[in-house]
């Protein structure tokens, strides 16, 4: 399909992308047996013939034990430049990526080590491969609030030595039953401390979650919002204010937020003017990367050409980049 080189070549950032949920289960095998874990599966099909989910916690379960086969600077290096390199041959020329410390601190992977080995990658491709890139710092939102306090303050005396990557925050993991304002006094130190703010809202969870992202937590972006349309006034007040949503049709599909692609509101919430972009959230789990993402949505939904270049021109704008830079990109 001629188009598809096409899209390919469009310039794009890639905003919604979890570094844990980029572990393909090949790499899942080759850093178990470096590092002495026995895997609960026989081979890379047991793994993917795995990933059948129902619902958000039901792939949660398997992304959090997947995780566990990262241990030192190298795997976390490793995991970065394999995804880098996956978006590079889509088109991707700067990607924000979250990643979940308490996931790694959980089990006394040092959170330098951390750090470290995404850093590692991100710099070098800013060389290599000409993506730049950004950090967000994930708390994970089934956890308390003291602990995301916790994290922040571990990580702090990093800032400094990671100034260039690490420039905001985001709140993801299991939605439901834990809504936004339980996060709030933290992300209002976030915001004194000068991160630049995103949580996961919309996604399993109602409309007020999206509000209270909005209007508690304050932040710049909503990760998902596709449940936003429920809600009317909401969906102006997103248009109104071009908060950009983070929309991930892969992830969605799979986690049965919708029960197929045609069904997506994508589409709805672009023309209706909301500021909407195309993401791949946990690639190596949803079965495709951005570009796949941005191919089947298409497919699925009839999307322009035009409409394309709008979504793919929403994902720089809608990034942490500074306006020149952006300019530069589009
Ligand atoms: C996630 Cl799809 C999704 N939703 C919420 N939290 C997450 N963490 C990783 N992927
Ligand atoms: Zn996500």
């Amino acid at each position: 399909h001629e188009w598809h080189a096409w899209l390919r070549a469009l310039p794009k950032a890639e905003l919604h992308l979890h570094i844990e949920g980029t572990l393909e289960p090949e790499m899942m095998f080759e850093l178990a047996g470096r590092n002495g874990i026995v895997l609960p599966y026989a081979d890379v099909q047991a793994v993917r013939d795995a990933y059948q989910f129902t619902d958000l916690q039901s792939f949660l379960d398997l992304y959090y034990a997947g995780a566990g086969v990262l241990v030192t600077e190298q795997d976390f290096y490793d995991l970065t430049m394999a995804y880098l390199r996956h978006a590079q041959a889509d088109g991707v020329v700067h990607a924000e990526l979250m990643f979940d410390p308490q996931t790694h601190t959980q089990r006394g992977i040092a959170l330098e080590t951390v750090f470290a080995g995404l850093a590692r990658a991100l710099r070098e491709a800013r060389d290599t491969l000409g993506i730049s890139s950004y950090l967000l710092l994930s708390f994970l939102r089934h956890l308390s609030e003291d602990e995301a306090f916790a994290t922040l303050e571990a990580a702090l005396p990093l800032r400094e030595a990671y100034a260039d990557l690490w420039i905001g925050i985001g709140l993801d993991s299991s939605e439901r039953g834990n809504p936004p304002e339980k996060f709030a006094r933290v992300y209002g130190r976030c915001a004194e401390l000068g991160f630049r703010l995103v949580a996961h809202a919309g996604e399993e969870g109602p409309p007020a979650y999206v509000r209270s992202a909005l209007d508690t937590l304050k932040v710049a972006r909503i990760d998902h919002g596709v449940r936003s349309s429920e809600d009317p006034a909401l969906l102006q007040d997103l248009i109104r204010r071009r908060v950009p949503l983070t929309v991930c049709p892969l992830s969605n599909l799979k986690l049965g937020v919708v029960h197929h692609l045609r069904n997506h509101n994508l589409a709805k919430l672009l023309r209706a003017g909301a500021v909407v972009t195309v993401n791949s959230d946990d690639p190596a789990y949803f079965g495709g990367y951005v570009l796949d993402n941005y191919i089947a949505s298409a497919d699925a939904l009839d999307l322009s050409r035009d409409e394309l270049v709008t979504l793919a021109a929403n994902s720089l704008k809608a990034s942490f980049l500074p306006p020149a830079e952006q300019a530069g990109l589009l």
